[in-house]
């Protein structure tokens, strides 16, 4: 009989992996072989992975990382150019972001669901805390990102709010929770499964931001069916190999003006004849929206050279966890 069986990695240490095998979580240590295949990743594995474990040793031994559906990455940090896989084999991408408290990042949830599109993962925009803001400034923003052709669910997690709703989108398949820290993502999952008992954060008074009250992402199993992976907050996100052919395809409410563009490769940065500058012009687009896209833009220009030998990095960058 053979002790290999397959599971799927629920959490992620420096050295070990918590998979589940047949609903029984166990430890696994990384096979060192798993290291040495060049990937350009920091990671060799993340949360969502389905994997070979082979039973045999004490402890298991994590023996392969099958192969997977998709995944979301981002750029390790500003001193490394690798690729971090942040969670992989999700169905739904819900990008969480709070209305107030911390504010509204347009620039945070627009980097995340452009590298969402560009990883084929579904995205939803939960606008959370819908308690703290009034009704107009909410329903704008709402209204901007059907525009960008992205699910929008209002939510709070303390009056219940939108939870009906966001439990009928995480029930029967794997999500992940990402975004700002403070922004509710684990008092959301709460709120939909009491029994979860995820610790939640105090919000600075001063800074009005999160405090990375979750250190490490983990997958969940929800008792109405579906898994669910919460993440820490994050600071900064940057896309990771994307170029500014990729970038352009990646924000639908500019890809559905660029046919009216002079020239057929426009960036929409400066070239004359542009269709979606015109468009801004006439007010018919979030301005927010083109000035993420723009500052992404620059960055790409900017990136380090891919080949050069990376520094030694944590691989969770410049974040919590
Ligand atoms: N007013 C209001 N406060 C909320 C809401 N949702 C969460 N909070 C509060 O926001 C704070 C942060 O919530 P968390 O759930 O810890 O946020 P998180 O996104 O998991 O943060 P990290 O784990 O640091 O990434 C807590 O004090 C929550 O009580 C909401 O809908 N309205
Ligand atoms: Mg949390
Ligand atoms: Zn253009």
């Amino acid at each position: 009989m053979s002790s290999i069986e397959k599971g799927r990695v629920v959490r992620t240490d420096a050295k070990v992996v918590h998979v589940d095998v047949g609903g029984r979580i166990l430890l696994a240590a990384l096979r060192g072989k798993l290291f040495e295949i060049a990937t350009g990743q920091t990671n060799p594995v993340a949360v969502g992975d389905w994997v070979n474990v082979d039973l045999a040793s004490d402890p298991a031994t994590l023996e392969e990382v099958l192969p997977r559906k998709n995944y979301l990455g981002r750029l390790a940090s500003t001193h490394d150019p690798r690729e971090q896989v942040l969670f992989a084999n999700v169905e739904r991408l819900f990008v969480v972001a709070s209305v107030r408290k911390p504010p509204f990042s347009s620039n945070r949830a627009d980097r995340i669901l452009a590298a969402a599109r560009w990883h084929d993962i579904p995205a939803t925009l939960v606008l959370n805390k819908v308690d703290l803001a009034d009704e107009e400034e909410i329903a704008a923003l709402h209204e901007s990102y059907l525009q960008a052709d992205v699910e929008v669910l209002e939510t709070c997690a303390l009056d219940g709010r939108g939870i009906a709703e966001l439990h009928a989108a995480l029930a029967n398949r794997v999500s992940a929770m990402y975004g700002g820290s403070g922004v509710g993502k684990s008092s959301l999952l709460n709120a939909i499964q009491p029994g979860l008992l995820l610790k939640v954060g105090k919000v600075s008074k001063y800074w009005d931001a999160g405090k990375h009250t979750t250190t490490h992402s983990q997958l969940l199993k929800l008792a109405f069916g579906g898994v669910v992976i919460d993440t820490p907050g994050i600071r900064v996100f940057r896309l990771h190999g994307a170029t500014q052919q990729d970038l352009r395809g990646v924000f639908p409410e500019l890809v559905a003006r660029q046919a009216g563009c002079h020239f057929p490769d426009c960036t929409h940065v400066s070239e004359p004849g542009c269709a979606v500058v015109a468009a801004l012009d006439r007010g018919e687009l979030a301005e927010t929206r083109y000035a993420s896209y723009l500052e992404l833009m620059n960055e790409i220009k900017e990136l380090p050279d891919l080949d050069a030998a990376p520094e030694a990095a944590d691989a969770d960058g410049e974040d919590a966890g």
